[in-house]
């Protein structure tokens, strides 16, 4: 049992801070010197905050900048490997500071700290990441030895939100950021995705919810990790479709945590939420921001896209650029060689490539003056071709949209509608979930695996709307954002959408030699796009509100963008059904205030109705990404 709880608190450790005893190391401690600070932030909260300082003083460095709730102790042996050996290798001050409320920083943690417009005016009380960011820069440029007064910041998912947060009232020495895999606001990145909640997060709150009673550089919420890893269960669907209602979630596991308390207390996108979304707060950008994201990322890829696309709506002149890659959560910041996911491959060294031809110019030049401004607007990854492409704008507007039809017979038509009047019925039973995975998978402290799996485990099931287009004649690209207006009809009062877009192999496709579990490649359908949508929240995600049973209704479900050739010999595939378990809780189908207080007889079957006049855009959907505004 000890093993496991190593194993897991590395897996923790490592799935946010990258780190090995490695070569790497040896550099660093050869060519770099460690000093560690209390910085005082303008409230009297003092910072606990890591440097490593070059030891070559030839010349002035830039400050590369990272902040984490994810312990920034576990930098202090010279053994990180974020940010990048190249960057290490280019000479910076590389600092690392613990969050407020975190590890051995001073104050309360706050979930996602809500910011506060205008605050780099100095004396002023209001406290939050820009300003915690604004005071540790100044601290680190005046207090610092031989720094050329040019700060920059990276980090990944919750450091990469604070790479974010630090945007608005950026401290005037703050000259690059690169936020990565961002969350961006909670209520879409992470754990909901358009209202339903993603219960195989649901072991991940205990790292949240618990703030410390002293300074520690290790983790205080150990034991609570454990209420569920004690007894780790292999299949993760039958642990959590046994406890029932995510009521019983909250009596056996989360009873005495504030984060779950919030996610219980706020089921809608009430103020609670909407002060935490970072969007809003990005304008007036006055730096180079790089925001880079992976493809394959089942925690954050609202976020990177959105960080994007709100800097370009906001500060159309700002240098603003996105890089987005065959990679899941944080991967561009690992190299194994081969770059796949699961068992898909996409190339060889591709994190290398990123890291020494694209992140090292983006800080070299904008902190050091080095090299060239010629950063593509957007460096995209097609993950059908497995090739990078370039765009002088994302999405794309030089692209035709397509448009996607269902017919009958499981008939796609591609820029082809069938009949409209035709109906395509299932029933959806909350007992009996459409599993999310191929395979049968343990707890997981996120989800990870499923964004390429294997999708026929679904097809086969009476209770998924599977419809195929004709064998391609040759290469489609789909680039862009992807927007499923469906209209459907429901026996009940609520019902989820999940809409998932399937690249679906020949036949007679070989098995990759790579693949050493031998999956059946003849015939697989990869997971290409998926989202999920709530039913009650069509209209608006701050007021849901029930469906009138058998009444067409108008449910736009908004996926994220991607860029995927799928190959001549192909098909395209949609499938729609209503439960995908245990990466989302269910829904009842039967409206009921707040799901999270739902009993087990609130959860009833439902006939769903998709009726033939739905259809899918793919490309610039032009729809408002505002989360409370659905309607075009
Ligand atoms: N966005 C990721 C996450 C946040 C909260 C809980 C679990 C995961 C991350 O920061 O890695």
């Amino acid at each position: 049992m000890k093993f496991k709880l190593l194993l897991l608190l590395c897996y923790i450790g490592f799935s946010h801070s990258f780190q090995a005893q490695t070569l790497d190391s040896l550099y660093i401690k050869n060519n770099y010197t460690k000093s560690e600070y209390f910085i005082p932030m303008r409230d009297g909260a003092k910072l606990f905050t890591i440097v490593y300082t070059p030891k070559d003083q030839s010349e002035k460095h830039p400050i590369l900048l990272s902040r984490t709730c994810y312990n920034a102790s576990r930098r202090a042996n010279y053994d990180f490997k974020y940010p990048s050996s190249y960057l290490v290798k280019d000479n910076y001050i590389i600092v690392f500071q613990d969050v407020r409320g975190r590890y051995m920083s001073e104050g309360l943690f706050t979930t996602m700290t809500p910011n506060i417009p205008g605050n780099n005016v100095k004396n002023k009380m209001d406290i939050d990441e820009s300003s915690d960011t604004y005071d540790t820069i100044d601290w680190l440029i005046k207090n610092l030895a031989n720094n050329n007064k040019k700060v920059g910041m990276l980090g990944i998912s919750y450091p990469g939100f604070y790479t974010a947060a630090a945007i608005p009232d950026a401290h005037p020495a703050l000259r690059a950021s690169s936020p990565q895999a961002p969350i961006s606001d909670f209520f879409f990145d992470d754990f909901h995705h358009h209202g339903t909640f993603l219960q195989s997060y649901t072991a991940a709150f205990a790292v949240f919810g618990y703030q410390k009673d002293s300074l520690t550089k290790t983790p205080w919420y150990t034991d609570k990790i454990m209420r569920f890893y004690k007894d780790a269960p292999k299949d993760g669907y039958k642990f959590y479709l046994n406890q029932g209602p995510l009521k019983n979630i909250t009596e056996k596991y989360h009873h005495d945590n504030f984060f779950w308390k919030e996610i219980v207390e706020h089921p809608n996108y009430d103020a609670f939420w909407q002060k935490r979304n970072i969007l809003p707060h990005l304008k007036n950008v006055d730096h180079a921001v790089m925001t880079v994201g992976g493809w394959f990322d089942a925690e954050d890829l609202y976020g990177p896209l959105n960080i994007y696309k709100s800097i370009e709506k906001s500060s159309p002149k700002a240098k603003n650029t996105i890089v987005m890659g065959p990679w899941d959560h944080g991967g561009w910041a690992k190299e194994r060689g081969q770059t796949t996911h699961n068992h898909i491959y996409f190339g060889d060294s591709i994190s290398t490539y990123y890291q020494r031809d694209v992140e090292r110019q983006f800080f070299a030049h904008y902190l050091k003056g080095k090299g060239e401004e010629n950063f593509a607007e957007a460096l995209m990854f097609d993950t059908g071709k497995n090739t990078w492409q370039t765009f002088t704008q994302w999405p794309p507007k030089d692209t035709p949209n397509t448009q996607l039809y269902f017919g009958e017979d499981g008939r796609l038509g591609i820029n082809h509608p069938f009949n409209s009047k035709a109906k395509f019925d299932y029933t959806s039973d909350p007992n009996k979930p459409v599993p999310y995975r191929s395979q049968i998978e343990g707890l997981t402290f996120t989800p990870r695996k499923f964004m390429t799996d294997d999708q026929r485990h679904a097809s086969m099931r009476p209770d998924v709307l599977t419809f195929e287009s004709d064998i391609l004649t040759e290469d489609t690209v789909l680039a862009g954002e992807i927007l499923a207006k469906l209209k459907v009809s429901i026996s009940s009062t609520d019902a989820d959408f999940v809409v998932k877009l399937i690249d679906v192999y020949p036949d007679n496709h070989p098995n990759y030699k790579h693949n050493q579990k031998n999956i059946v490649m003849a015939g697989y359908q990869q997971l290409v796009r998926s989202e999920v949508f709530r039913g009650r929240f069509r209209n608006s995600y701050e007021h849901p509100q029930p469906f009138t049973p058998n009444t067409i209704t108008d449910v736009n479900v908004p996926l994220q963008d991607i860029l995927h050739t799928f190959k001549k010999g192909h098909r395209i595939m949609i499938q729609i059904h209503s439960t995908w378990f245990p990466y989302i809780d269910r829904n009842p189908q039967n409206y009921v205030a707040n799901i999270f207080e739902a009993n087990e007889d609130d959860f009833i079957k439902a006939t769903i109705s998709v009726h033939g006049n739905s259809v899918i855009e793919i490309g610039n959907t032009s729809h408002t990404r505002h989360p409370l505004k659905l309607k075009d």
